[in-house]
């Protein structure tokens, strides 16, 4: 089950520049800042009320975060969902048809376990699914 969004990704081409922008319009100060070298991120989190934002900067010419501002420029990167057990979830999806971007959960930013669902599959928007780590 999802249970809600957890929160928000956002591509940017510069963190600082970004980080500014975000402190301003929240009036808030990001929590953590957190570099995930699997996923060729740097990442900075900011929570306003139960709902959390996570700013991504490339931190190397591959990462994900550059192809997709290369071809669609800054903006929202993915949803991401929160579920319980997400090895459960990610079977329920399998079984519905949903391609799912690793075969197994892995270790994300903010201390989660992730997996992502290809953005075709929904209608153009990548999804992640996370769930606490332990
Ligand atoms: N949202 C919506 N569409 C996206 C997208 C995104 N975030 N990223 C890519 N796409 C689109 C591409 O524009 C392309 O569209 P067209 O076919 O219309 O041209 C399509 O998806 C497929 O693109 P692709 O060239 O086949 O695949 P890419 O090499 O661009 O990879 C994706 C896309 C989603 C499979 C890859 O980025 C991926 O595996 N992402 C999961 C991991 C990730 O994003 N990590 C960074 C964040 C980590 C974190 O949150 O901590």
């Amino acid at each position: 089950m999802i249970d809600k969004i957890e929160h928000l990704g956002i591509a940017v081409k510069d963190l600082k520049t970004a980080s500014k922008t975000y402190e301003k319009l929240l009036g808030i100060k990001p929590y953590k800042e957190e570099k995930v070298e699997s996923e060729g991120v740097t990442t900075l989190f900011f929570q306003t009320g139960e709902s959390k934002i996570e700013l991504l900067e490339a931190s190397n010419p591959n990462s994900a975060i550059n192809k997709f501002i290369e071809k669609k420029g800054e903006g929202i990167h993915h949803i991401a969902f929160a579920v319980k057990d997400i090895k459960a979830e990610m079977e329920r999806l399998r079984s519905e048809g949903f391609k799912l971007l690793n075969e197994e959960p892995k270790k994300g930013a903010d201390n989660k376990l992730i997996c992502f669902v290809h953005p075709k599959d929904n209608h153009g928007v990548l999804i992640e699914l996370c769930q606490d780590a332990e």
